[in-house]
């Protein structure tokens, strides 16, 4: 389904005098609306492919309905997030999941949608049919060099479908690791490993960059080879200027302080990309902001000061995508709700006083640092969003006009109940 442009236009219309009203005040109380809200038009974040149907936990899995059941029928899902909130006009994805059969068919679907291909994800943590080796027990780390050069093959293999949609980076999630101590040679594992990314990193196009990401537990739960960020900063060091480190929110032991690592990820010009989503335990995937909106602001404001120091595009210097699982939720409404989280805490970090906070440190001033990280968290941002998206074309509010238009009965009735998306 497509939402047309004058039913958005109908539903603005009704609310519009009160978004005014809100919009002068917030307008009025900030220094330069106007390039804030440049730069939010101009900030998109990819959606993953794989997670636009309802994600499972091992004990089962509830469906909603109306799931994509093609990759043309996800990219239509994130056309529609794209017309209704402005800021989802990419998609990042996951091959084999979504392998494109007509890729000129794909890209001009996409671009219908106002759509773009960020990157590219591989999968060698699951066996497909027929495939020869098995990572049981690992992919680029495995003992037996013929696994490795499996892996190493697929990567490339995605590197060409990227290629052919016009996409510009590749992601490497690597599940290896060890559930025993004893199982694994650690230095024999890391050293495969970058031995088999050397690989990769060989086949990448000239304008590429590769994202190597690290989690730190899960599917192996003793030890994972690219565990942590110093895992991933010395592979993406060893490699090469084209590979970097992503962070995914989900990724790290219970409590790391994932600001500091932002800020000096940024600092090494290391960091490449992000995977957005939220947790209470571990890789939850919840939506983005659910939980510790707090921590996403100030992992915001640590990307607006880095990227500033090093005169980077806020909008396009990293990659923004957005790795969560819906269990509970409809996925689209979910998706909605962690694009405006993200929105929302990169706004407030765009009005944090950063000479006022130079200052305060400088002076060993903690409680005026506080109160100026706070002053901007606390503001209330949601009218400059909600005018950027106005002013782009989208919906005032996407997640109600998305209920009020019954967008997912439609999509239950043009695709069946028991549909099921590919991925996680
Ligand atoms: C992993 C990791 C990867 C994602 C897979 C599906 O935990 O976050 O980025 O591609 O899940
Ligand atoms: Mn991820
Ligand atoms: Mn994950």
């Amino acid at each position: 389904m497509q939402i047309e442009k004058y039913r958005i236009e109908e539903f603005n219309h009704l609310h519009s005098a009160a978004h005014e009203r809100k919009f002068a005040f917030a307008a009025s109380s900030v220094k330069d609306p106007e390039s804030i809200l440049q730069k939010l038009i101009d900030f998109q974040i990819a959606i993953p492919s794989w997670a636009l149907g309802t994600g499972a936990t091992r004990f089962g899995r509830f469906s909603g309905g109306g799931e994509p059941r093609s990759l043309e029928e996800k990219i239509e899902d994130i056309g529609l997030l794209h017309a209704l909130n402005r800021s989802s006009g990419a998609i990042s994805l996951h091959i084999p999941w979504d392998i494109p059969q007509d890729y000129a068919a794909i890209k001009a679907l996409a671009a219908q949608h106002g759509l773009r291909f960020d990157a590219m994800n591989s999968n060698t943590f699951q066996d497909q049919p027929g495939q020869a080796g098995s990572y049981k027990f690992g992919s680029m780390q495995h003992v037996d060099k013929s696994v490795r050069r499996q892996a190493v093959e697929h990567n490339i293999d995605v590197i060409k479908h990227g290629m052919a949609l016009g996409s510009n980076s590749l992601t490497v999630w690597l599940a290896d690791g060890s559930c025993f101590p004893g199982q694994l040679n650690f230095r024999k594992a890391f050293r495969n490993t970058l031995e088999s990314l050397e690989e990769v990193y060989a086949a990448l196009p000239e304008n590429w960059k590769m994202y190597v990401e690290y989690k730190a537990f899960e599917p192996n739960f003793y030890s994972t080879t690219i565990g942590d960020w110093g895992q991933s900063y010395l592979l993406a060091s060893k490699l090469g200027p084209k590979a970097y480190t992503l962070v995914d929110l989900g990724h790290h032991l219970p409590n790391a302080n994932i600001e500091q690592i932002v800020a000096l990820l940024l600092m090494e010009g290391k960091l490449g990309g992000f995977h957005f989503n939220d947790s209470k335990y571990a890789d939850d995937d919840l939506t983005t902001g659910s939980i510790k909106p707090y921590q996403l602001f100030l992992i915001f404001n640590e990307l607006v000061e880095g990227m500033d120091a090093r005169g980077m595009e806020h909008a396009t210097s990293l990659g923004w995508m957005i790795d969560a699982a819906h269990n509970v939720k409809d996925p689209l409404e979910d998706l909605l709700q962690s694009v405006e989280a993200i929105m929302l805490a990169y706004t407030q970090a765009l009005l944090v006083n950063r000479e006022g906070l130079a200052e305060a440190q400088q002076e060993n001033d903690v409680v005026r640092c506080q109160e100026i990280l706070q002053e901007a968290f606390r503001t209330d941002v949601r009218p400059l969003v909600a005018e950027a998206r106005l002013r782009a074309g989208g919906a005032l509010a996407p997640l109600g006009f998305y209920r009020k238009s019954r967008v997912r009965d439609q999509l239950v009735q043009e695709r069946g109940l028991k549909t099921v998306a590919s991925g996680l």
